[in-house]
């Protein structure tokens, strides 16, 4: 008697568990200091000097600039501290997420 195709109990390649990933984008405005941007990169984001200020930079010239790619919460928690630190000096600095 022929049998069932069977599925085998192992998987070649086992599925791990991937939490979609945010990207944080930093948008241009025309009020807040390129130093202020470049502080709260530093400061939230962990990027040196040289990264800070070539995505400061890249938001200036184009509008927008990716900063980093994160799970949701961490991505919310770290924009709600960016906004935070902005708030805090009055500046309209604005950062935004979107799913990946
Ligand atoms: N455009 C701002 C200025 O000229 C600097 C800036 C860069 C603001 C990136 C926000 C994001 N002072």
């Amino acid at each position: 008697m022929p049998h069932a195709p069977t599925t085998p109990r192992t998987e070649a390649r086992p599925k791990t568990a991937r939490p979609p990933l945010y990207k944080v984008i930093l948008l241009n405005d025309d009020f807040t200091p390129r130093d202020f941007v470049v502080t709260v990169l530093k400061a939230v984001f962990r990027m040196g000097e040289g990264e800070a200020l070539g995505v400061m930079l890249a938001a200036h010239q184009l509008g927008a600039a990716v900063v980093a790619v994160f799970t949701r919460e961490i991505a919310e928690e770290k924009i709600l501290r960016a906004h935070e630190m902005a708030a805090a000096e009055d500046h309209p600095l604005t950062f935004t997420s979107e799913k990946e």
